[in-house]
């Protein structure tokens, strides 16, 4: 096999779908501690009060309510997985299993629970110090998202979140304290998880979006470009040794048929959802293409000359993403689309799905890592990947062949991509322990080398369990990816 002698070998979690925790030691609440669980058809739901006390849940908080947690609802998030307080034994299996990196995200209302706050949380961040000491014992290498979909709910609601440039002020105000608070113990950082949603699922979220919601997605993505490369200037003031990457939820597109007008929607998908994100943060200016895609929804963005030299100096060290599945583009109509939680497009007849209706596709996640070495020339992680399935535990016991079929083939195509030149420098496959869904909000949508006893309505032991996948994962890391059998 191909992969370099310190490859980092890993897995990946994230503080809102694993810590819970949500009220201890001062924190602030996120969106994620007022949305209720769904499932493959039924989408998660936001819980809210209006002034005058009548409550409601719904797709999103509606003009004049504001986010609040009712008592005859259940949040999948507020416990998680109950890391916060399990993290050693956690941290002790993911030794065991070799792990040479693990990424984790910080929650940002741990640290400055309302967001706007001059002084840091202490116990926020003395958590944080703990959980990285306690990698460090393992020798693994933390790889930490400074954002991963959970800005403080009191800066949506008092400024419109992402919608205000003043988020830049206060997101910057976090990345100092934080990139001073943990110099030499972290090396790795990551923005903005998956920043390109924003976008990318427009439509998936808002049926029929109009220019309006357009503005507003081109807009907020602005701020947070911006945000993103100060961050990425002030981590390398701080400390030289800082490497910050990008995040990108990496979905592969292919045009359904060979029409020159699947050809063009094709490109067209990958330089709004992909490549616009991309070339931003890491060629730190806006694509030719970008005026295509503003006029379109007739998008008028607050950009300023600052700005513009913000993003040329704050390009980023390296391209991460997460790779699931790949999409098929058509303009014809369509019958059979995908109908699964974030998977759109036509069915493509060459692959198989998940029970989430998730296209396995190993190959695209080659084509995918050979096509942004060749754009960019950035050292590259993969910092998720996986399959969500349901598993059994029986005695004590999960058997996942599903799990490690899945994975083996995106090694392999890693493998291949290596070999073809690219600069692989990471592995950490999603949901290393079970944890929370972010698309549902369920646990039996699993990822994990680990079992945790937990249902979707909340009951179980929480306790953890070795799946045959953590076997197999423990021998992949001994080897450097060539025993996969
Ligand atoms: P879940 C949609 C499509 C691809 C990746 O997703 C996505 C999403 C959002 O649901 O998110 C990433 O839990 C994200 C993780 C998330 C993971 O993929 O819906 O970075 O937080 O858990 C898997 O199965």
């Amino acid at each position: 096999m191909s992969f370099p002698k310190d490859f980092y070998w890993g897995g990946a979690i994230a503080a809102n779908q694993a810590e819970g925790a949500y009220n201890e030691a001062g924190r602030g609440l996120a969106r994620t501690d007022i949305t209720t669980g769904g499932s493959l058809h039924a989408r998660r739901q936001v819980t809210y009060e209006f002034a005058d006390g009548t409550t409601g849940k719904g797709d999103f908080v509606p003009q004049g309510a504001h986010g609040k947690i009712l008592a005859d609802e259940y949040y999948p998030n507020h416990e998680g997985i109950d890391f916060y307080h399990r993290y050693k034994e956690d941290i002790k299996l993911f030794a065991e299993m070799g792990f040479k990196m693990f990424r984790m995200s910080i929650s940002w209302s741990r640290i400055f629970p309302n967001g706007d706050e001059q002084e840091p949380n202490q116990a926020g961040l003395d958590f944080y110090r703990s959980v990285f000491e306690e990698l460090r014992k393992y020798d693994i290498e933390p790889l930490v998202t400074i954002s991963h979909f959970d800005t403080p709910l009191y800066l949506e609601e008092h400024y419109g979140g992402w919608n205000n440039r003043k988020l830049i002020d206060f997101f910057t105000h976090f990345t100092e304290t934080i990139f001073n608070e943990y110099k030499g113990l972290v090396k790795y950082w990551l923005t903005f998880n998956e920043i390109n949603n924003t976008i990318m699922f427009l439509e998936f979220v808002q049926k029929n979006p109009s220019d309006q919601a357009y503005q507003s997605a081109y807009q907020q993505l602005h701020y947070q470009y911006v945000a993103s490369a100060k961050a990425v200037k002030q981590a390398h003031q701080i400390d030289p040794n800082y490497q910050v990457g990008c995040m990108i939820c990496g979905i592969c597109n292919y045009p359904l048929t060979c029409d020159p007008k699947d050809i063009l929607a094709n490109r067209y998908a990958w330089e709004q959802n992909i490549f616009y994100s991309g070339d931003v943060q890491c060629k730190g200016k806006y694509p030719t293409f970008a005026k295509r895609l503003w006029a379109k929804h007739n998008v008028n963005l607050d950009i300023t000359a600052q700005d513009l030299e913000d993003l040329k100096e704050g390009t980023v060290d390296l391209y991460t993403f997460s790779y699931y599945m790949s999409t098929a583009i058509t303009t014809h109509q369509q019958e059979d689309k995908v109908g699964g939680n974030f998977s759109t497009g036509a069915r493509n007849p060459y692959l198989k799905y998940s029970e989430w209706e998730w296209a396995d596709d190993p190959m695209g996640l080659q084509y995918y890592l050979e096509m942004i070495y060749d754009r960019y020339e950035l050292p590259l992680m993969v910092v998720e990947n996986g399959l969500g399935a349901v598993d059994k535990l029986e005695d004590g016991k999960v058997h996942d062949p599903y799990r490690i079929e899945y994975m083996k083939e995106h090694i392999k195509a890693m493998d291949k991509a290596i070999e073809n030149g690219v600069d692989l420098r990471g592995y950490t496959s999603w949901g290393c322990i079970d944890l929370v869904s972010a698309g549902t909000g369920q646990m039996s949508k699993r990822y994990g080398f680990i079992y945790v006893d937990k249902n979707d309505d909340g009951t179980g032991s929480l306790e953890r369990y070795r799946k045959d996948s953590f076997y197999w994962y423990k021998d992949v890391i001994a080897s450097n990816g060539a025993k996969l059998d």
